[in-house]
Formats: C-alpha cells, sequence, structure tokens
C-alpha cells in the first residue's frame, strides 16, 4: 500500500517563497551592518562569558551589485527540542542554499539532536532523502534530542567530529535553550580557534523565542491554527449538545501564547493566561473562582455548558507553586537521588519537609497527591519542569467540581457540571507546515547560508516584517547574545536566551481582554476549521492574529 498520502505529494511540489533579497541568489546577497548590540539583561556578566562573539550588529541582506565569489560549503545540521512544524523546509533551504554555491557542497544531518553532533552520529543529505520530506511536518529526517552541550569534554567531542567532517558551520535548529547551546557552542569553538560558524534558527511551537527581530518562532502558526481547528470543533459539539464543560489544557511550556493565539481564534469562555495569573498574584482557588463565577453565571442563563482554554504553564506562574518548583528544582539538583530512593511519594514529601521552605511545603502538602509525583517527575535535561505531563486541567475540574457544590449547598449556584478533559500538544507539533511556516521556515534556512557564506558566527537567522507577506519580508541576522540573560538553572546561575512572555500591555492580550466578557457571556465562539495548503489566499496565506495585531 502507498505510504505517501495525496497531500504529501501534492506538498512535495510546493515551492517556499523567498524574501526579495534572496530571490536573484544567495551570491547576489549583500550583508548591511546595523547598530552593535548588548544582551537584554546582564550585560557586564554575559560579555565577559562571550568574549569573542558579544556585541556583534545586527545584520539586514540587500541585493547587491555584483555577485560574490562561489564557495562549496560543508554544513552541519542539528535539530533541537520539541517539534516544530517546518523544520524540514529549514533543512530544504540550506540543501537548496548550499547548492547554489558549488556542486560539491555537502549538507550533514546529526542525528537525534545535539547528541548526534557530540557523539558524531550523522548521515549526509542528498536530493534523494531532502525531496521526499519537502514541506512535511515532523524532525524524522534526522530526529530531535535534548542533550543539553555544557561541558568543555562535550564541546571537544564535538571539535573533533567537526574537524572530522571538515564543517565550515553548524546550523542549530531549536528554541530558547538550544540556541543557548548553540551561542555557547560558537563562543567555545571561537576561543580555540577553530573556523566552523555556528548559526542557530528560531523554532519552537511555543512562540517564547521573540524579540524585536525575531517576530515569532516557526512552527507556532502551524499548531496553534491545529489547536484552533481542535478546539473550534469542540466548540461546536459544546453549543450543540449542551451538557459538558469542557476544559483543554494547550501546550506551551511557559509562556501563554498558543493558549492567547487560539482563544482570539475561537473565542472561548475563559482563556486563561498565565502571566495574568502571576501579574495579579492570584492562588489557585482565586483561578478556581473565577471559572466558577462564569459557570455559575451561564448556568443561570441555561447555558450548563463551555470552553475553558488551560496554558500548559499555568501552574509554573501561581505565585505560591512558582516559589515552590523553584526551591524543589534547588533541592533536586541536589538531592535527587536521596529523593528517588524513596519509593511512595508520601515518603518523599516526608524527606523534601528537610529542606523546604514551611510556606513551600504546605502548598506541595495540599495538593492531590498525583500532582505531587508529577512535579517531582524528572527534569528535562535543561532544568525545566515537564509541564506537558501535570495534570493541570484535571487539578482545576475537581477543585472546581467542589467549589461548585459548596456553591449548590449554599444556593448559590443551581445548573449542573459535568466536564471533559483535553491536552492539546503533540497534536499541532508535527503537522504538516502551514504556507507560512513552509516560506518562513525555507527562508530561514536561505538566511543561514547566506550568513554562513559571510563568515559569521554566533548569529541567529532573522526574517521580519513576517505579517505583510514574503513580498515584504526583511532577512538578515542577529547575535545570539543579544537574546541573553543569566538565570537561576539547576542550582546555579547559567547565562540563557531569556523567554519571552505574553506582554499584559501589548495589544495582543489587549485584543482577548476587551472581548473577555461577551466570550465569557455568550456563544460567540469561531470555528476556523483546518489549515487550508490550497484555494485562495486570504485563506491559505492567513497569518496568526498575534502576528497581524503586533504588526511584525
Ligand atoms: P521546545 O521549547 O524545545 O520547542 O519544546 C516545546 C514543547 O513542545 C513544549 O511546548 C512542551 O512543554 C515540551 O516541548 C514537551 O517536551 P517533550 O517533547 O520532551 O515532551
Amino acid at each position: 500500500m502507498e505510504n505517501v498520502s495525496k497531500l504529501e505529494q501534492e506538498r512535495r511540489l510546493y515551492k517556499p517563497k523567498l524574501p526579495v533579497s534572496l530571490r536573484p541568489g544567495i551570491l547576489q546577497a549583500t550583508v548591511t551592518k546595523g547598530k552593535a548590540t548588548q544582551s537584554v539583561n546582564d550585560q557586564d556578566q554575559i560579555a565577559k562569558l562571550f568574549p569573542h562573539t558579544y556585541g556583534q550588529s545586527e545584520l539586514g541582506f540587500e541585493v547587491g551589485t555584483k555577485k560574490s565569489t562561489a564557495r562549496a560549503l560543508r554544513v552541519g545540521v542539528v535539530l533541537s527540542g520539541g517539534q516544530a512544524p517546518g523544520g524540514h523546509n529549514v533543512i530544504s533551504g540550506i540543501f537548496d542554499g548550499i547548492n547554489e554555491l558549488g556542486l560539491e557542497s555537502e549538507l550533514i544531518g546529526f542525528l537525534g539532536g545535539p547528541g548526534g553532533l557530540e557523539k558524531g552520529k550523522y548521515k549526509k543529505l542528498d536530493s534523494v532523502i531532502i525531496n521526499e520530506y519537502r514541506n512535511t511536518g515532523g524532525f524524522d529526517i534526522i530526529g530531535s534530542g535534548r542533550t543539553k552541550l555544557e561541558t568543555n569534554e562535550q564541546f571537544d567531542l564535538c571539535i573533533t567530529h567537526i574537524q572530522a567532517l571538515s564543517l565550515d558551520a553548524i546550523v542549530i535548529i531549536g528554541g530558547d535553550d538550544s540556541n543557548t547551546n548553540a551561542a555557547i557552542l560558537a563562543e567555545y569553538l571561537a576561543s580555540k580557534g577553530e573556523k566552523c560558524l555556528v548559526i542557530g534558527v528560531p523554532k519552537t511551537i511555543d512562540g517564547d523565542l521573540k524579540s524585536k527581530s525575531i517576530p515569532t518562532s516557526f512552527g507556532f502558526d502551524t499548531a496553534c491554527k491545529v489547536y484552533s481547528e481542535l478546539v473550534g470543533n469542540i466548540a461546536r459539539d459544546a453549543v450543540s449538545a449542551k451538557k459538558y464543560w469542557h476544559f483543554i489544557k494547550l501546550m506551551g511550556r511557559s509562556a501563554s501564547h498558543i493558549a492567547l493565539e487560539v482563544g482570539l481564534q475561537t473565542h472561548p469562555n475563559l482563556t486563561l493566561i498565565s502571566e495574568e495569573v502571576a501579574h495579579r498574584g492570584q492562588s489557585l482557588k482565586n483561578i478556581v473562582d473565577e471559572i466558577c463565577d462564569i459557570i455559575t453565571a451561564r448556568a443561570d442563563a441555561s447555558k450548563n455548558y463551555g470552553i475553558v482554554l488551560v496554558p500548559e504553564g499555568l501552574i509554573e506562574f501561581i505565585p505560591s507553586f512558582k516559589t515552590l518548583i523553584g526551591e524543589l528544582n534547588d533541592v533536586l539538583a541536589h538531592h535527587e537521588k536521596e529523593v528517588n530512593a524513596k519509593e511512595n511519594v508520601s515518603d518523599k514529601i516526608a524527606l523534601l519537609k528537610n529542606w523546604l521552605k514551611e510556606s513551600s511545603f504546605q502548598v506541595l502538602n495540599s495538593i492531590p497527591e498525583s500532582i505531587q509525583t508529577q512535579l517531582l517527575w524528572d527534569r528535562d535535561p535543561h532544568g525545566n519542569v515537564q509541564v506537558s505531563r501535570i495534570d493541570t486541567e484535571m487539578l482545576l475540574i475537581q477543585m472546581v467540581e467542589a467549589e461548585l457544590k459548596n456553591r449548590k449547598s449554599g444556593n448559590h449556584y443551581s445548573g449542573s457540571f459535568s466536564w471533559q478533559r483535553h491536552f492539546f500538544g503533540y497534536e499541532g507539533r508535527c503537522a504538516a507546515p502551514s504556507n507560512f511556516d513552509a516560506d518562513y521556515c525555507y527562508s530561514l534556512g536561505y538566511s543561514a547560508v547566506t550568513l554562513i557564506l559571510h563568515g559569521l558566527n554566533g548569529y541567529m537567522a532573522s526574517i521580519t516584517n513576517l505579517s505583510q507577506g514574503p513580498d515584504a519580508w526583511k532577512a538578515g541576522g542577529i547575535p545570539i547574545t543579544m537574546l541573553m540573560n543569566m538565570e537561576q538553572r539547576h542550582g546555579s546561575q547559567k547565562p540563557v536566551i531569556q523567554k519571552a512572555l505574553v506582554e499584559l500591555d501589548g495589544p495582543v492580550f489587549h485584543t482577548l481582554s476587551a472581548n473577555r466578557e461577551q466570550f465569557a457571556k455568550e456563544d460567540s465562539f469561531s470555528y476556523p476549521g483546518p489549515i487550508q495548503y490550497f484555494g485562495p489566499s486570504s485563506v491559505s496565506d492567513q497569518v496568526t492574529f498575534t502576528l497581524a495585531i503586533e504588526g511584525t
């Protein structure tokens, strides 16, 4: 039986669009220098840690009057961290880009993420392989992983493989943590006098790798469109059956950009935004009360159904939980073995009492055992709690149920409450990239090659003006260090890329908050339907509300 779906067969023929400055070819592109840059915070410390790569200028590409000299390139590529739609197009952009420079150019794909670079596991990517993966979702062309490159031993192993393969450059396609890896590797190679360059590409469905020069990370567009289709379908079911409250957790480890975007696309009765919870200093009880107020008001209007969107990272933004998780991270960094040696959760909690502050211990003690267990699960290699495995929506449902019972006994609520829970995350991460992501990713791949051709190290490929369509896109690059600051990780201060959270005084959040009352009371759901890859451009080339509202 045929393995390649009809859609994939058609999509393989799609020719992604490039920014105007790269259309005549990479050799025709010139680089214009902007101002020297600084890190977002902790400038002195970051400058000291990155003496070779700190303070470089922002760059833009223009169409030049004469061509640069062609020079075949040997480039290694790494897919790092969580999957995001469009990764294969970054790789096909790099492949086509280096092939413009000479037939002896070669693209080496390191297998299974940064670990592949460390262990020297790779495969050569030729046109047969690349053509199979054009415009497809997933990272399966070479696989991905979350290994953190941080020790000199790891970097020295990378150098051995870089030298053996005579690589001119490595492109690391990743999120904030992976691009932090890229910046550190770039600095290390430069400090050792290695000629190999390191270029980053902004990936993550979470949308939190973002700045003025990086209007969005790739994958956010497609993932949000998939989740919005699903949430819209559920809303239509809710309004048809009129019997369930649906609690839908949406992926996005930390920032609530996905929940906000999906909220704008579908108009649920409540879209929780973690950053707002933190800003208002809300407790879990405050959030539950807010949900119950909406449920009660709708029950009074005979509407015992609705939709609540819960951002995946919510729990980490509730101030008391934030403190608890911060303390747990530090404690586990030093005492993980002792804690894991205890078999049952109650023994682990009793042991943790020795190291946690009393207030944090009380918070941990107040939550169901299932959530306690999930909070203690291993951190990822970058020290993050695995929030995708915490049943926050279930915790809310249980607490809402209890509160509504209370209200009923006091005659403050007369409705009926039946619930359904959902978690949408992995469903969207590997979808076939939308036209936007297909074009954006291919252009990022091309931009990465342009940066390499011009000998730039420690840069991230960047495309701006994204809301205006490829004819108006501006390609270039920014030094990765300009996105960095110092943060507490694994129990000590580390240089990392600062996550871009939802701005509560920004126009995107304002659009949601201006419509909240109406969304809560009425059935003003919107049904975006599935991603359209063909057909009228008004539908198939739509950008996210986030990009359109920000106009970036
Ligand atoms: P990146 O930051 O690497 O892009 O990963 C994002 C993400 O999809 C988060 O939204 C989610 O919390 C996490 O990955 C899940 O991790 P895993 O793939 O290890 O289950």
